[in-house]
This record gives C-alpha cells, structure tokens and sequence, in this order.
C-alpha cells in the first residue's frame, strides 16, 4: 500500500494551471491593487483583507517581505519603538525589551508571520510580476495596473518584446520602498513631483513617514518608505514600526476611498 494516493503528471500540471487561470481572471477587477510586498505592502494587505476588500498583492521577486526578511545588517534582527510592537502582539511574534520604548525581535519569525497573517486575511499573492505602467482614464484618475511577468524585463528586447497585461482596479497603493517605483510612473509624465528620500533621522522619519501616507495622486496611495522618497523625508535604518504603522494608515485611507467611490 503506497504511502501517497497515485496521480499522474498531467493530473499535477492542469491542477497549476486551472487553479492559477481561475484566480487571475477573477482578480482582472479587484478593489486594491498593492504593487510591493515588504512590510508596508503586507500589512496593508492584510488590513483590507481582514476589511472584506478584493485584495492583490503585485510582487517583482519570487518571494514576499523584501527588506524585512533579513532586518539589519543581515544580522535577522531587527527594532521597534512603541507603540509598533502592538503588531507583533497582534501578530504572536516574541520580542523583547531592548531599551526605553524600543524592542527587538526576530526578522524571519515577524516576516513569516506578516506574510501568513495577509493570506489568511484572503489577500491574493502575484508573485514574479512587474508593476510596468498605469491605467489613467480622462477622469485623470489611476484606475488599473498595467504588469507584465518580471523576467521579462531581465531579456533583450529582441527576443522578449512583449504587451504587458492590464488589471483595473479602484485603488493602487505604493508600496515599492525606496524605489517608489508607481509614484514613478506618474513622474515620468509630469503628473507628480518626487522630492526623494532624505538622509537618516531616525527620531524625525517614522513619525513623518505614518503622518504622509495618503493619496498622492487620485487613486493611488503612498506607503512605507515610498512615502519617504516622494516626501523628501528621512529615512530610519532597521527599525520597522514606521513601515507597519504606515501599512496600517495606507489601509484606512484605501478603504475610505473604496467606500466612497461609487464606480
Ligand atoms: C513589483 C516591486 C516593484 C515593481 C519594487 O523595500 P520594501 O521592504 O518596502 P517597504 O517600504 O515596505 O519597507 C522598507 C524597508 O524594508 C526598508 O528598506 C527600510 C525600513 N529602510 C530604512 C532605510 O533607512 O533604509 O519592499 C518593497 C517591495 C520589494 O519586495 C520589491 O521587490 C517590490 O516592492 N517592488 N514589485 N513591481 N515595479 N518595485
């Protein structure tokens, strides 16, 4: 008696395949489209999961939590000032006291956990897909993603000169980090101006970085360090809780927007 139930190959492809076409014609619409899925993009996402929305998250790499897998200085620690560590209470991630107001806690453990808590909130991972241009109507309001598969941007042109996909969604939230690559793409035709990040402060950034998180451009959202890079604010170094806070915040005004808008 064989120790696993018998199925053959073909079984296993169309089980990939139908699963997958099933999942991306049903998130060609959606409520919030996340491009980035580092810790402002994940807790993003899990708050408009937990909320009800139709939720994805855009990711150019083959795996999720960008820089917050490895913390700081690829030690896999990373710090919290108060009151962020109310996520990882929310999240069950030990940590401990580091000092007045600061914690510390492990890297992977909180990543993994972010990410668990997204998917369980109903968020829908795209992972290895690029974030190439946006859907802009005359209302001149960001009303779609246009993406293509992210190797695709690693070929030569002349082997690889192919239409990227759009997705229409009512909201797109920035969640690219230093990069701020969709507020980028409104730069690009003059439609936004990016003052980019500034040098660290640690004191000043987190706080200013939660405070600027909101709708940039009607229809798309700000978040985590790509609020620094459009803002000109500083930057913090390993410490994270400006990142979960400002997800947090992106959430909220997402879905004020979501909720106000009839279309
Ligand atoms: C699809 C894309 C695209 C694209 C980028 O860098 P991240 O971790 O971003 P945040 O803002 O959630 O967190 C920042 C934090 O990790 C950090 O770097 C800190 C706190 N730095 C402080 C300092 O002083 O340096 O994640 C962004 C994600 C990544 O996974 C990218 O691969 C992804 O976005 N991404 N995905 N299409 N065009 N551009």
């Amino acid at each position: 008696m064989p120790l696993f139930h018998p199925v053959t190959e073909g079984e296993i492809t169309r089980a990939i395949v139908n699963s997958f076409l099933r999942q991306f014609e049903e998130y060609v619409s959606s409520d919030v489209i996340i491009v980035g899925g580092g810790p402002s993009g994940l807790m993003a996402g899990k708050e408009l999961g937990k909320a009800g929305l139709k939720v994805i998250i855009i990711e150019r790499n083959n795996y999720l939590g960008g820089g917050f897998w490895a913390g700081g200085f690829f030690m896999n620690k990373f710090t919290l000032r108060e009151p962020a560590q109310e996520v990882l209470d929310e999240l069950g991630v030990p940590y401990s006291r580091a000092g007045e107001g600061l914690y510390v806690a492990d890297a992977p453990h909180a990543c993994s956990k972010l990410i668990g808590a997204a998917g369980d909130s109903g968020v829908k991972f795209f992972n290895l897909i690029l974030l190439e241009d946006l859907v802009i109507r005359e209302d001149k309001r960001v009303a779609g993603a246009v993406i293509n598969w992210s190797p695709i941007a690693y070929l030569p042109r002349e082997i690889a000169a192919l239409d990227p996909v759009p997705l229409e969604t009512k909201v797109i939230i920035d969640a690219t980090g230093h990069d701020a690559s969709v507020a980028r793409k409104l730069e690009r035709r003059g439609m936004l101006k990016l003052a980019g990040e500034g040098a660290l402060w640690i004191e000043e950034s987190e706080e200013a970085v939660v405070e600027h998180t909101g709708e940039v451009y009607p229809g798309l959202i700000v978040t985590g360090m790509a609020v620094a890079s459009v803002y000109g604010l500083p930057r913090m170094g390993p410490t994270f809780g400006g990142m979960l806070l400002s997800g947090k915040r992106a959430a909220e005004v997402a879905l004020a927007v979501v909720l106000t808008d009839s279309r």
